[in-house]
């Protein structure tokens, strides 16, 4: 009876509470910062009284990211249940949650976590346990997902663990605050300011640790060496202090030419010079190894849990060891040695393209870098851009992946839409990065995917990983559109798990972000789904290769592209790259290589990737390529048109400023998709119909 009472005064004071939040709660206030974690009253009323009982009575183990895991659970307790959490002294007899370390659940890995609701004695225990803090702060985020999500807490049964060990976001950030390819913004770390901290970085922090993104890389591939020097080291310091806290290691993009003294005219690329003072960078120098060998010192002094170094070495004007006649390996296992009493990785790019490799760009990687296998220190990971060619709407898969057997690969995926419309287009990459995981490579026989390379099912990697080159900047919603938000989610989800439900995954980043009714989340998702596919076949149709203009590669120049790319006539269009063409498809294992190399049984969605194809040939929808390119040229204008009719419907649905600015992104990205369909329009219809 006592008991009954009390539940029956804390439903009432939740309710009251319940009452005041949805008074005060004021849509205006809405710009995106708190991306998915937009803590607001879910609309089942019933459900938060749920949650409400649990959070009166919570008990947690002490343990590294016991701050942390009560900072999350008070901000999201007060948010939508407005409540503050109880963590009485003892664990009192009603429901509650207790979060426990068990060391029996390592074979979770210390990251892993279960969480289950147990009946007690008639009353509701949820137990959080992992075998390490890290574990615990993850499942955290996870309780707080589900109650975004509106799941009931009455039987929960929960095993998850991470599948790549590293689970990373590439930044390109420059020391002068610009981003590579960055389109929201300057970079979020104010060089000038850090070693000063600012609330974004916990925000960021908090962000990254909720998807389970483990490791950042602060700088920019191109790297600027000075980022090395002391002064850059402490502010870098001060960043992994506060990520520590949310699990998240530190990498550096290193500057192969860092050792060798500073250039007199510091431009850039090779001509950047280094910090120190030598003369050469050869790595197989011994003046050279000293260098890095304390540079490496001085680091773990200041940053005991340092990551590596992530290098981009004899690849667009970088400097690399091929610069002293040495080659990949040679450079890589250098400074691999260097890191290694510190159990820490090199992240070797195999982004090169070197003219003199092999005439078809394509094939050059591979060439490249096939021949070396087994030759990398362990605690190298080649990092392989998910295709051959650069980041394109649609490529195949690269095809070193499953290629080298005795070497640890980890894949390059781009969440920032370097080729995809910058933060201009609303395109969700999520199915891009599932084609992309689900592709067999046949390396082992059937069924081996990049899913299960990536993660070490195939060969035994020494570390698995996996990043993303990230689309985050200094504007008030991170990363410029509103809808480019879910790309960053939907990276840290598959790096957790690339095989997990994509749907479960779209329908968590809607739900969290914003936070609507059923027939809003529905329209929302139907304006996400179809957004790739149709960029494809308005911008690469066929997996074509590169239609944008060279610099911004935003603006359509399919003049330009032509003849570079691949080529086009009043014939035909596409690239020979079968058996009889560049023989780019032997790269590939069979089956693959013969299902590429034949234009019946190539899918259709790459076929001028590997094909020169009549205008006329008849594809599967009965149609010709002709009638069926011209017409896909036209998908992105009628999507958009269609996105912005769904979007007008939303309106009194969505808070008004994000309403307005993801209109304003829909009509600029309109004008962009009408200008990019005339160009090709006029340019192919042009070649077709000259006499
Ligand atoms: O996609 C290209 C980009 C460059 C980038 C390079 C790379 C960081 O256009 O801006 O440089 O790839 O991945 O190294």
């Amino acid at each position: 009876m006592f008991i009954q009472t009390k539940i029956g005064m804390r439903k009432f004071l939740f309710f009251i509470g319940f009452f005041i939040m949805a008074v005060c709660h004021d849509s205006f206030c809405e710009d995106g910062y708190n991306l998915w974690l937009n803590y607001k009253p879910v609309n089942d009323r019933k459900l938060m009284a749920e949650y409400a009982t649990y959070f009166a009575n919570v008990e947690i183990a002490s343990n590294p990211f016991e701050q942390q895991i009560r900072d999350e659970l008070n901000i999201a307790a007060d948010k939508i249940l407005g409540i503050k959490v109880r963590y009485p002294k003892k664990f009192t007899d009603e429901d509650g949650l207790i979060f426990a370390i068990d060391e029996g659940l390592d074979f979770l890995t210390d990251e892993g976590y279960q969480i289950r609701t147990k009946l007690e004695n008639g009353r509701r225990i949820i137990y959080i346990r992992s075998a390490s803090g890290k574990g615990l702060l993850y499942a955290t985020f996870e309780l707080i997902r589900l109650m975004q999500c509106s799941v009931s807490f009455e039987k929960i049964d929960i095993t998850e663990f991470p599948r790549h060990k590293l689970r990373i976001l590439n930044h390109w950030d420059n020391l002068n605050n610009t981003i590579e390819r960055g389109y929201a913004g300057r970079t979020v770390w104010d060089w000038d300011k850090l070693p000063e901290i600012a609330q974004r970085y916990i925000d960021y922090a908090r962000a990254n640790a909720s998807i389970g993104i483990n490791a950042v890389v602060l700088n920019n591939v191109n790297a600027d060496p000075r980022v090395l020097r002391s002064d850059y080291l402490q502010k870098v310091t001060a960043l992994a202090d506060v990520f520590r806290k949310y699990n998240i290691k530190i990498f550096l993009s290193a500057n192969f030419a860092a050792p060798i003294r500073p250039s007199a005219t510091p431009n850039q690329m090779k001509k950047w010079g280094g910090i120190g003072v030598l003369d050469t960078a050869d790595p197989l120098d011994k003046n050279v190894i000293k260098w890095w060998n304390e540079k490496v010192k001085e680091i773990y002094s200041l940053i005991p849990d340092f990551g590596g170094f992530v290098v981009k070495a004899d690849s667009e004007g970088m400097p690399g060891p091929q610069d002293y006649g040495r080659s990949h390996s040679d450079g890589a296992n250098m400074l691999a040695k260097a890191l290694k009493p510190y159990n820490s990785v090199v992240m070797w790019r195999s982004f090169v393209y070197n003219a003199t490799t092999d005439s078809d760009r394509v094939k050059r990687s591979y060439k490249e870098f096939l021949p070396l296998d087994g030759q990398f220190e362990s605690n190298v990971i080649l990092q392989v851009k998910n295709g051959p060619l650069d980041f394109q709407p649609r490529e195949p898969v690269h095809p070193l992946f499953g290629a080298m057997s005795k070497t640890n690969m980890m894949a390059e995926l781009q969440i920032t839409q370097e080729y995809l419309g910058h933060s201009t287009y609303l395109v969700y990459l999520l199915d891009m990065w599932r084609e992309f995981f689900n592709f067999d490579t046949y390396c082992k026989g059937q069924g081996s995917t990049i899913a299960k390379l990536s993660t070490g099912e195939i060969y035994p990697y020494n570390t698995t990983a996996i990043a993303g080159v990230a689309n985050t900047g200094s504007d008030q919603n991170w990363c410029g559109h509103h809808f480019a938000q879910a790309n960053w989610y939907a990276f840290g989800r598959l790096a957790w798990n690339p095989q997990c439900d994509d749907n479960r995954v779209t329908d968590e980043w809607i739900a969290m972000t914003w936070n609507c009714d059923r027939e809003t989340h529905k329209i929302i998702k139907d304006m996400m789904l179809p957004a790739w596919e149709s960029f494809v076949r308005s911008q690469t149709p066929y997996a074509l290769g590169v239609t944008c203009y060279s610099s911004d590669h935003f603006s359509p120049d399919f003049p330009g592209r032509s003849g570079r790319f691949w080529t086009v006539s009043a014939k035909a269009i596409g690239s020979d790259r079968t058996i009889r063409g560049t023989d780019y498809v032997s790269q590939y294992f069979e089956p693959n290589r013969s299902m590429y190399d034949n234009i019946n049984t190539c899918p259709e969605n790459v076929l001028l990737f590997f094909h020169l194809v009549d205008w006329s040939h008849k594809m599967k929808s009965g149609k010709s390529l002709k009638e069926e390119f011209f017409d896909g040229l036209m998908s992105n204008i009628r999507l958009t048109e269609r996105n912005i009719v769904l979007w007008n419907s939303l309106k009194g649905k969505i808070d008004d400023r994000r309403r307005k600015e993801v209109l304003e992104k829909l009509q600029a990205q309109k004008k962009a998709s009408l200008e990019y369909y005339r160009n090709g329009f006029d340019f192919l219809n042009g070649i077709i119909n000259k006499k």
